[in-house]
């Protein structure tokens, strides 16, 4: 008799979930300072934009205020902002970059 053949086995139908770890935007912000040719070469050297491309996302940022360099994992984009705020620094501009969550 089919009416009597559910042995109390839970079975998962749906389909199985696994679990995909968040991605984080890298922002760049605008300022005053920042000489445009740095930032562009800031986009090349870490984001491994080509110059026309990178030259897009600093007017971008120029006119904008803020522009996404690029969507990582959590430990890379940590990765990028660091590296590039360090440079930044190092270079004495006032160059500020962050991330978010995606
Ligand atoms: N606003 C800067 C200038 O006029 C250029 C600039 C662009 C600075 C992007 C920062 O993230 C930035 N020299």
């Amino acid at each position: 008799n089919e009416n009597e053949r559910d042995h109390g086995v839970a079975v998962e139908t749906g389909k199985p979930e696994v679990a995909r770890p968040p991605l984080y935007t890298v922002v760049l912000l605008n300022d005053d300072y920042t000489p445009m040719d740095f930032v562009v070469d800031v986009l090349v050297r870490f984001f491994a934009l080509d110059i026309e491309r990178a030259t897009q996302v600093m007017l971008h940022v120029h006119t904008r205020g803020r522009g996404v360099c690029g969507i990582f994992s959590r430990e890379v984009a940590e990765s990028k902002v660091a590296q590039v705020n360090e440079y930044a620094r190092l270079n004495q501009h006032p160059l500020l970059c962050t991330m978010e969550k995606a």
